[in-house]
C-alpha cells in the first residue's frame, strides 16, 4: 500500500501542475489509471504527456 500511494502523490502533484487529472482505481499495491479528455472525447496530447510522466515514475520505483 506504501508504494502505491506514494506512486499516486506523485503522479496527483504532477496531475495538480499539469491541470489534468487520472481516473484510477487502486487497491493495496496496484493502480489502475484512465487518461481521457472530456473536450475531445478520447485522447489528447495532454493525457499522452501525463502518461510520459507516469512512466517515468514507475520505473523509478521498480
Ligand atoms: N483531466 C483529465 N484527465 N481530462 C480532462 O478532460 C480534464 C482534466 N479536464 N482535468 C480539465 C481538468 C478541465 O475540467 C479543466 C477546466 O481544465
Amino acid at each position: 500500500m506504501q508504494l502505491a500511494f506514494g506512486f499516486m502523490t506523485r503522479v496527483a502533484l504532477q496531475a495538480e501542475k499539469l491541470d489534468h487529472h487520472p481516473e484510477w482505481f487502486n487497491v493495496y499495491n496496484k493502480v489502475h489509471i484512465t487518461l481521457s479528455t472530456h473536450e475531445c472525447a478520447g485522447l489528447s496530447e495532454r493525457d499522452i504527456n501525463l502518461a510520459h510522466f507516469i512512466e517515468q515514475v514507475a520505473a523509478s520505483m521498480t
